[in-house]
């Protein structure tokens, strides 16, 4: 049986229109459920809307509808940006569905049951953004004279009976689990901060509301509805069938990695854990935590109207040159900035210019001075050994880059690929070799498709629909995509398709005007 691999992007608010920075998170996790899938791994996928709580309840009275008609009608714009960025999710989950509302109380109920919580009242900051609690000590007063968050949110004062979850009493545990577990938060400087957070003491933790009804109820005393925190984190283990604890749920959970941004990691690798381990429950193996794009220089918001949707890149750059450009641009885990300077560079330079022209001008020699077959190589040089050797070598090099997330690295290994395959290309001038020894031209022509094999087979969870394409126009059978057939070497005499272009060079007159 296929090892199981279990992957999840945040559930996004509704209350939001999905834009770069929610694409870029369930990209990452698209990529590397993508690469498992090819590499023998039976993949579960999750992503989904976080649909309750005090924010969205506020969003749908603004727009003078009920919730659920408000929900329903906003999480399909992120079923629709999954659609737009190749999203290739097993589930798509939504908190207000009945599977989540009966894991939901179920998991209420055996935190309960383990005296794990118990009633109170809260009185102290809440920011309705961030759907999160504040100290005093954490707060800063804004230019405005309010009160805010860290992450700038507005907070407001809060009194209202409230059941808390023992937190407190977790914080040895917590750490204990760190400890034991060093890869269980990533990168390095988020597993830091988040041990220092714990380190620094934990409070017991409000985990229900009276003042508002948009949420699950809590089963034992329906007056409340249980922190929209909670729930939303609980959609992790509802959708491999929690509370029944036989079939996905057994294969699937713990979940390999919960890929968040760095805005929410507190919750994922601090409250998430003890809510599991309280429960008598696995916590996941992984939390990652990426880092945040800002747009041009600048912090993305809708007051300064620079959002920019999923919807408009593609439509501009396509696809897949913006999934390639969106893992390539910064190194996974820091912060960059998405610039449309640097996005045309980069499509120019590195798709078009690098691999484009190496893929249409090694298939079009083929095609015009070999009929239209793939030669017979006879004995390989040792500058063609030098050459075939590392494109082979990739699924060995990107194995470990993708497990731990180093998109930006796996990128540039391939990169290095497809450098050495110009290089290859111009020292050994297969045009010139036509005339003088087509055998050797043939041998060349052979080395650099096999070549571009590696490259498309290895790139196909970048780039599905150009490498697809680039498998295609090497007559790749659609069998032998995947990574078992990585050593598997072109035939010499099959019959290819004449070559097309893969990355038309981004015609900007705008950028052009700029880069002079
Ligand atoms: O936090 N750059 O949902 P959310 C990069 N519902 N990534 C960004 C980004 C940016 N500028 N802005 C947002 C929630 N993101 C909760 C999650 S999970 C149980 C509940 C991404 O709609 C990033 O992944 O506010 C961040 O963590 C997520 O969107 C926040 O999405």
């Amino acid at each position: 049986m296929k090892p199981a691999f279990y992957i999840t992007t945040p559930i996004y608010y509704v209350n939001d229109a999905p834009h770069v920075g929610h694409a870029y998170t369930s990209l990452a996790c698209d990529v590397m459920a993508r690469f498992k899938r090819l590499d023998g791994f039976d993949v579960k996928y999750l992503t989904g809307t976080d649909e309750h709580g005090q924010k969205v309840e506020k969003s749908a009275q603004a727009q003078g509808v009920a919730p659920k008609e408000f929900t329903d009608r906003v999480s399909q714009n992120f079923r629709d940006m999954a659609a737009q960025m190749g999203y290739s999710n097993d589930d798509f989950i939504r908190t207000t569905e009945e599977r989540h509302f009966r894991s939901c109380q179920a998991l209420w109920t055996e935190l309960e049951k383990r005296g794990e919580i118990y009633l109170g009242a809260y009185e102290g900051w809440y920011a309705v953004r961030d759907e999160a609690f504040y100290t005093e000590s954490e707060l800063t007063v804004g230019p405005d004279g309010k009160k805010h968050a860290p992450s700038g949110a507005e907070v407001e004062w809060v009194k209202e009976p409230s059941y808390f979850f023992k937190l407190s009493a977790w914080q040895d545990r917590l750490l204990a689990h760190y400890e034991a577990n060093p890869d269980f938060i990533g990168p390095n400087s988020r597993r830091n901060e988040v041990i220092s957070f714990v380190k620094g003491g934990l409070l017991d933790l409000s985990v229900s509301r009276t003042t508002f009804g948009w949420g699950v109820p809590v089963p034992s005393n329906p007056q409340h509805v249980m922190y929209v925190w909670l729930d939303a984190l609980t959609n992790y283990i509802t959708a491999v069938g929690y509370p029944d604890q036989t079939g996905d749920y057994a294969r699937y959970w713990p979940a390999d990695l919960h890929m968040v941004g760095k805005d929410i990691i507190r919750f994922h690798a601090v409250y998430w854990p003890a809510f599991l381990m309280a429960a008598g429950l696995q916590p996941p193996k992984r939390v990652y935590a990426h880092g945040w794009w800002t747009i041009e220089g600048q912090k993305m918001s809708k007051s300064l109207g620079n959002v920019i949707t999923p919807a408009a890149l593609v439509e501009r750059y396509g696809i897949d040159a913006v999934r390639y450009f969106l893992l390539r641009e910064m190194p996974f885990g820091a912060d960059g900035d998405f610039s449309h300077r640097s996005m045309v560079g980069r499509l120019n330079t590195e798709l078009a210019n690098d691999l484009g022209n190496l893929a249409q001008r090694s298939l079009s020699m083929i095609n015009k001075n070999c009929g239209a077959v793939l030669p017979v190589p006879g004995p390989f040089t040792d500058d063609d050994k030098a050459m075939l050797d590392p494109a082979r070598g990739l699924l060995a090099r990107l194995r470990p880059a993708i497990d731990t997330q180093s998109f930006h690295e796996a990128i540039e290994a391939v990169w290095v690929v497809v450098r050495a395959a110009n290089g290859y290309v111009d020292r050994q001038a297969p045009w010139a070799l036509k005339k003088t020894d087509p055998e050797r031209m043939g041998t060349v022509l052979y080395v650099l498709a096999e070549t571009v094999r590696c490259i498309a087979l290895i790139l196909q969870p970048f780039m599905p629909t150009t490498m697809g394409r680039m498998l295609d126009q090497l007559s790749v059978p659609a069998d032998q995509r995947d990574f078992s057939c990585f050593d598997k070497p072109l035939v010499g005499g099959t019959p290819l398709p004449p070559p097309q272009g893969l990355f038309p060079r981004y015609q900007d007159p705008e950028a052009e005007e700029a880069a002079k």
